[in-house]
This record gives structure tokens, C-alpha cells and sequence, in this order.
């Protein structure tokens, strides 16, 4: 008799994934904790703690449901997938290996050795959870001048039907309110209470492991209270809809002192190790509209962000692999400041934005992308640095997700393929968008001198340092006119902010 073993990453633990299409039943699942994957970056502890025990309490659903599973707890010896599988053949006496394709393009080689290496017959499925399959995004890119989400975008509504009205156009008739969803957060407004999961048995053997064995690694294990079965991630879900999702749109920019979450949905990183379906999510929202409960901009925005932004970071990262990781487009090279990991700094909004990020593991997009992200591109820091952190440290991280909004959406190393021009930005937009201006030490309405926001100066030494790489962007052109229109005395007071902030960022003082 012949056994099949149907390996199961930490980022498929979905019950439709299709590795699991037509299991057998002397069929083996295998899944496992390795050295490789905890370690390649120093994920943080709540990270390794929420793959761990979503991949266990996973393994115990499959067991319910009468399917063998050969589940392997983290042993450092355990070094690899490869590994682990050749492991695995060797005991079960497997010749056939059924996988789907992993997201990431280190392990999806791996996996193509696999056959070759393990002499097995290794059947590799495509990952049909996302919308867009990789030759789908490949025949919409392939001869456009511009990769431009919206466009893409409009292609998945048309593709999966969302939004669509009665007439074949999008719904409301406009692909996009975005326009409606950039306001600051009344001081008023009631934010959601979450729901929060207790942790069992499953869960405190796992959060005890990571303490003992990753314990150098950045963040706490403080307030696990995170959905880690499908069951808890469908009742999170449900509360997202019901509870946030209405002003989810609306206040998607706005960011506030204390409030990590908002109206955000916190979703990421149960759709991405596989607990939630995106289709799902989407469905789920768009039934709120229909029944009147959540307003066009919000479900519209929601169903963008997942449909249009996800699909379209991942077709991205396919498409430029491999190689996209080592785009430097603007030649940053300066290293990662020591305040990353301890969130230890003078600029109230980083302090906030990284401080909730080593205690969560989370912070919101705009947290991300205007403020982190904001300063890794003013600062010119080395884009691998940048990616090795946001890749270590936000609990829905994984490499074809976040390679692409560093490289491409924060640090422009990919000279515009993902953004049309660097989201850049001054002091202003954070103070219009947040209350952090008004706890922080700089004042962002001064534009020069040590008291003065460094954002503000930043931004013109940014636009002055790489004027000519900006030479051929029309709206980067316009910004780098008013530049030359300054005064001589007010561009080198520029200049000489920038280099003293600098030296200090080089001593650690800032
Ligand atoms: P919501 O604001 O509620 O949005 C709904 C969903 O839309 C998210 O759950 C997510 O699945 C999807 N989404 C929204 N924006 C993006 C985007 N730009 N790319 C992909 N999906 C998106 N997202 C990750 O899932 N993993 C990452 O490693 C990651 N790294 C990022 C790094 C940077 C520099 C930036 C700017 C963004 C990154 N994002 C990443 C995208 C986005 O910030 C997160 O998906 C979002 O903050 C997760 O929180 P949420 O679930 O509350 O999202
Ligand atoms: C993120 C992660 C971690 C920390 N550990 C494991 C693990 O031990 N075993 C596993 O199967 N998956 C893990 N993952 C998720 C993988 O990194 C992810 O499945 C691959 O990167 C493929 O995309
Ligand atoms: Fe951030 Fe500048 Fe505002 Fe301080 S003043 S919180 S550094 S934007």
C-alpha cells in the first residue's frame, strides 16, 4: 500500500486549502514547527506564539474530523521543511508528497527540490485562496507602462463581482470613495470595545515555549488574547462587521494616542496564516451593505483594501521575484536606528507608533506607512534593514506581503512600480491625522531649529538629496520647484537640520 503525506505549511491552516482536496483516508497530514522558520528573522514572541498555536489548535480540528495528522512540536533539531519532510517519508515509508505551493519564493524552491531531493513523487498544487492567480496578475502587467493598483483593482471587482450594480457598473457609481475616508477622529466618538479569546491549554504550552526558547527575540507574550481556531476567528470576524466596520472607512487615516485599533479590522494575520478566507471577509462585508448596516465607503473601502491592495502586493512580489528585495532605487544606506526595537525616541509618534508595535505586534496601516514608513524614507535608511524589521516584527508579516509595501509603497526602492511618487510628508499630515503632535517634545507648526518637527526639515532635505533621481516624475518635479523657489538661507538651514539630526540619530540621541 502506498501512503500519501499532505504537508501542511504554518500559513495554509485552511480547511479548503487544496493540498486537502481529496484526502484519503490512510492519508497523512504533516505539519510542523522548525528551527528555520522561527529563526531566519527574530520574529517577535507573539508572532511565533499565535503561528504556533493556530497551526496546533489546526492539527487537533483535523484530528476531530478523523484525518491522521503527524504533527511535529519545535525542537531545534528539527532544521528545516526539507528536513522535516525527508523525516517524515522515511517513517511513514511515503511516496507521494501533496503540497500547495507556498507564498513565499524561498520555500516554493524548496519545495521544487523536493521530488529531486527526497525521491518522492511531490504533487504541487496552486494556493487557489487568493483571487488572482500569479498568471492572471502577469497578463495584466506585461506590456502596461504603469502598474497601478486601481486598475487592477477594478479588474477583481469585475472578477469576483463585489460592488457591482444591476447595471454591470461599480456600485454607488464610483470604483473608489477614498475621498470619504480620510477624516480625523472626533474627541467624541465611542471606539469599539474588542472581543477578547482566553487562552487554553494549547495555548499556554506554546506561549511557554516561545518564553523558553525565543526569549531573546523582541516583544512580550503580555495579553495573548488572540482568536487562534476558526471558530474564534469567525466570531472576530462577525464582531469587525458588525461592530467597527461601519466607521471603518471613514477613520481608516485617523491615528490616536492609546488606541492602537480604532476601527481597524485586525484581520491580517488570521487571513494570511489561513484561519479566514479573504473571499470570506469580503462576502461577509458586502452582505452588511446590502442589509443596510455598514455605508458604501466603508464596505467599498474594506473590500479594497483585501481585493484590491492584497491582490495586487502579491501579484507584485511574483511577478519581480527574484531580485525585488534588493532593489535600492534611491540609494538608502543608512542603518536601522537602535529605537526600532525599543521605541525609545523623542518623536512622539514614532514612540507611540513602535511602542504599540513591540507590545501588539500590530499598528495600523497609516502607523506604517506615514509615520515608520514616513521616516525610513525621509532617513534614507538601508532598505534591507527596513524589511528584516517589518518582516520580524508585525504578527501578519510574511515575505510576499511585506516585502512590497516596504520596498515598494514606503521606501520607493522600486522606483515607482508600486507607487506612482514616495509617499512622503511633512509634520502636517501626521498632526491633521493623529493627537501625537500635541505630547511631543518638537513643535510641528516650527519648521527650523532644534525645536522644530523633524519631519518638517527632513522632507525638504529628502526632496533636495534626490532631486535628480525624482528628475522624470512630473509630481515630484512641482514639489522640488517650490524647494528651489525658497531662499538660499532657508534651504541651508534645511540642510544643516538634517545633517544635525543625523549625527544625532548616528549617536543615538534622538
Ligand atoms: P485593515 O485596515 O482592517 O484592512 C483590511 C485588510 O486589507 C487587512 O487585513 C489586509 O488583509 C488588507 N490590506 C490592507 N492594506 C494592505 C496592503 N497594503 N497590503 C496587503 N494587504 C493589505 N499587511 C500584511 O498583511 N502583512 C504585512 O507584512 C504587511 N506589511 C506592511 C508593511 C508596510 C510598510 C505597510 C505600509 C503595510 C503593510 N501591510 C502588511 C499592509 C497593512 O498595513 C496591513 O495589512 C494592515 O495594517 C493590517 O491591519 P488590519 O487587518 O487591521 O487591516
Ligand atoms: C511564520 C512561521 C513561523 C514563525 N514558524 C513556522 C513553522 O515553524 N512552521 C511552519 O510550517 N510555518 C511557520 N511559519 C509560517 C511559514 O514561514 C510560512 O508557511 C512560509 O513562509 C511559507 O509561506
Ligand atoms: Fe511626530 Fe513631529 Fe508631531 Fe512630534 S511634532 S509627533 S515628531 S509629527
Amino acid at each position: 500500500m502506498t501512503t500519501t503525506i499532505r504537508f501542511i505549511l504554518g500559513d495554509q491552516l485552511s480547511r479548503d486549502i487544496s493540498s486537502l482536496a481529496d484526502i484519503g483516508g490512510d492519508d497523512v497530514v504533516l505539519m510542523c514547527e522548525v528551527a528555520e522558520e522561527a529563526g531566519y528573522v527574530p520574529h517577535h514572541k507573539k508572532k511565533i506564539a499565535l503561528v504556533f498555536s493556530a497551526m496546533r489548535h489546526f492539527a487537533e480540528e483535523l484530528r476531530r474530523s478523523d484525518i491522521r495528522v503527524d504533527y511535529r512540536d519545535y525542537d531545534e533539531s528539527l532544521a528545516s521543511f526539507t528536513e522535516a519532510l525527508r523525516d517524515a517519508v522515511e517513517r511513514h515509508g511515503a511516496d507521494r508528497v501533496v503540497v500547495t505551493e507556498a507564498a513565499e519564493y524561498r520555500v516554493l524552491e524548496m519545495q521544487k527540490d523536493w521530488a529531486r531531493d527526497l525521491c518522492v513523487e511531490v504533487e504541487l498544487r496552486p494556493d487557489d485562496r487568493f483571487i488572482a492567480t500569479q498568471r492572471e496578475f502577469a497578463d495584466w502587467a506585461d506590456g502596461r507602462k504603469e502598474l497601478r493598483m486601481e486598475f487592477f483593482y477594478r479588474e477583481m471587482r469585475r472578477k469576483t463581482g463585489h460592488l457591482i450594480a444591476a447595471d454591470g457598473g461599480p456600485e454607488g457609481g464610483d470604483w473608489n470613495f477614498d475621498k470619504d475616508n480620510r477624516e480625523a477622529l472626533p474627541d467624541n466618538i465611542a471606539i469599539p470595545e474588542r472581543p477578547t479569546y482566553t487562552v487554553d491549554d494549547t495555548t499556554r504550552e506554546v506561549l511557554d515555549l516561545v518564553e523558553a526558547r525565543f526569549a531573546d527575540h523582541p516583544g512580550d507574550l503580555e495579553r495573548f488574547t488572540y482568536p487562534v481556531t476558526r471558530r474564534q476567528a469567525l466570531h472576530y470576524l462577525n464582531w469587525f462587521v458588525d461592530e467597527a466596520l461601519p466607521c471603518f472607512g471613514t477613520y481608516q487615516d485617523a491615528m490616536r494616542q492609546g488606541e492602537a485599533l480604532l476601527f481597524h479590522s485586525h484581520l491580517s494575520a488570521l487571513i494570511n496564516c489561513g484561519l479566514l478566507g479573504a473571499r470570506e471577509c469580503c462576502e461577509r462585508a458586502e452582505a452588511a451593505y446590502r442589509d443596510g448596516e455598514a455605508p458604501l465607503n466603508a464596505v467599498e473601502g474594506f473590500i479594497r483594501q483585501i481585493i484590491g491592495w492584497r491582490e495586487f502586493i502579491r501579484g507584485i512580489y511574483w511577478h519581480q521575484m527574484p531580485g525585488y528585495g534588493a532593489r535600492n532605487a534611491l540609494e538608502a544606506k543608512r542603518d536601522l536606528p537602535d529605537f526600532f526595537w525599543t521605541g525609545d525616541t523623542q518623536m512622539n509618534c514614532l514612540r507611540q507608533s513602535i511602542t504599540e508595535t513591540l507590545e501588539n505586534a500590530y499598528a495600523h496601516h497609516i502607523q506604517r506607512l506615514m509615520v515608520i514608513g514616513n521616516f525610513a524614507l525621509l532617513a534614507g535608511l538601508d532598505p534591507k534593514q527596513v524589511q528584516d524589521w517589518y518582516l520580524a516584527i508585525y504578527h501578519d508579516a510574511y515575505e510576499w506581503v511585506e516585502m512590497p509595501n516596504v520596498v515598494g509603497m514606503i521606501l520607493y526602492a522600486d522606483a515607482g512600480l508600486v507607487a506612482s511618487k514616495p509617499y512622503a510628508a511633512s509634520g502636517a499630515y501626521i498632526h491633521r491625522m493623529s493627537d501625537y503632535c500635541e505630547n511631543c517634545r518638537f513643535a510641528v507648526t516650527k519648521k527650523n531649529g532644534p525645536k522644530a518637527c523633524p519631519f518638517n526639515y527632513l522632507y525638504w532635505d529628502f526632496i533636495g538629496r534626490n532631486r535628480e533621481r525624482f528628475a522624470g516624475n512630473r509630481r515630484m518635479g512641482m514639489i522640488d520647484r517650490t524647494l528651489q523657489r525658497m531662499s538660499d538661507d532657508k534651504r541651508d538651514a534645511i540642510r544643516d537640520d538634517a545633517a544635525r539630526f543625523f549625527r544625532a540619530l548616528s549617536k543615538g540621541e534622538v
